[in-house]
């Protein structure tokens, strides 16, 4: 493989357990990882469900890179479990190094000792869940790792923010959106005062982008904790079409780019508190549209194939 970049450093931002496209978001990182494109820095978590650090461990330890630090929030969670059960079977099955929540850092203090130390303006953010931690991160005062605040934390060290969140649908100037209205505070305060360049991802995006049913007939995948996850939530879930891609398609962008598999807009919102969305005038976000759905498809199934490098 050739890489055509130098990789780019990432902090991937999930509520993993809630939903399964997440998984499929992380297959494809590591997969743009062993690729030489993209350097995971970190994982947080934003969401508490006790399923949801042991997941991301499970992951990170099938793709050889079980070190990688895992952030989490200490909020309570919103509620208790993974839908579809599919965290649950994958724990069960398959090696993790981190057993519980409590054995991951607290996510704003791990985003500020990784970001304190990186270049300026060099990491970029995808977050794939609610905005809890980056609310949490851009309110949080100087610590033992560094004497900027959250705000000039970010400014100073955040190349961009990527996130898939809000929606507009049929061209209306309002739309409600889960990762938005599940922390409508957080994600006001995120919307309002995020300070580098802030990529949106929306609805109606990923939700035409459907993906894992050629995956969970891939024979010649074996122990993938990644097939395992969409075979059990697919089966749960009825779904003999594929889960819509949300996640999938903000990692897509934040590592290669919008073209050619996307258009865009520039515009500005504000988050009510309600959670929906409203737009205002200003051109503070760049907000992503669907141009090649089919081509995006292929790419994200093919990067949801991707299994580990062999050790040498
Ligand atoms: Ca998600």
């Amino acid at each position: 493989m050739h890489a055509q970049q130098k990789p780019v450093p990432v902090i991937l931002d999930t509520d993993i357990a809630g939903d399964y496209d997440d998984v499929g978001a992380m297959a494809m990182l590591h997969a743009f990882a062993d690729r030489g494109e993209a350097n995971i820095l970190a994982v947080m978590s934003c969401n508490a469900f006790e399923s949801t650090v042991p997941s991301i461990s499970v992951l990170n330890t099938y793709f050889g890179r079980p070190d990688i630090p895992v952030g989490v929030t200490r909020k309570a969670a919103p509620n208790k479990n993974c839908p579809q059960q599919w965290a649950e079977a994958i724990i069960a099955r398959y090696p993790h190094r981190l057993k519980s929540n409590a054995e991951a850092e607290e996510a704003v203090s791990l985003y500020r000792r990784i970001l304190s130390q990186q270049p300026d303006h060099s990491v970029t953010i995808i977050s794939i869940g609610f905005f809890t931690n980056l609310a949490d991160l851009l309110a949080s005062p100087p610590d033992r790792h560094s004497t900027l605040n959250g705000k000039d934390l970010v400014r100073k060290k955040v190349k961009q923010l990527v996130s898939m969140a809000a929606s507009l649908p049929d061209g209306k100037t309002t739309g409600r959106e889960y990762n938005v209205y599940v922390d409508a505070p957080s994600a006001q305060q995120v919307f309002a005062e995020w300070d580098t360049p802030f990529l949106l991802n929306p609805f109606e995006v990923g939700e035409k982008i459907h993906t894992g049913i050629p995956l969970i007939h891939k024979t010649s995948i074996r122990n993938s904790p990644v097939k395992d996850a969409y075979a059990v939530a697919l089966a749960k879930d009825k779904n003999t079409t594929g889960r819509m891609s949300w996640d999938q398609t903000a990692v897509l962008a934040a590592i290669k780019g919008l073209q050619p598999w996307f258009t865009s807009r520039k515009l500005n919102m504000r988050i009510e508190a309600d959670g929906s969305n409203t737009l205002i005038p200003g051109e503070k976000f760049v907000y992503m549209e669907l141009q090649q759905p089919e081509t995006l498809r292929q790419e994200i199934e093919t990067l949801m194939h991707h299994q580990p490098k062999p050790k040498n």
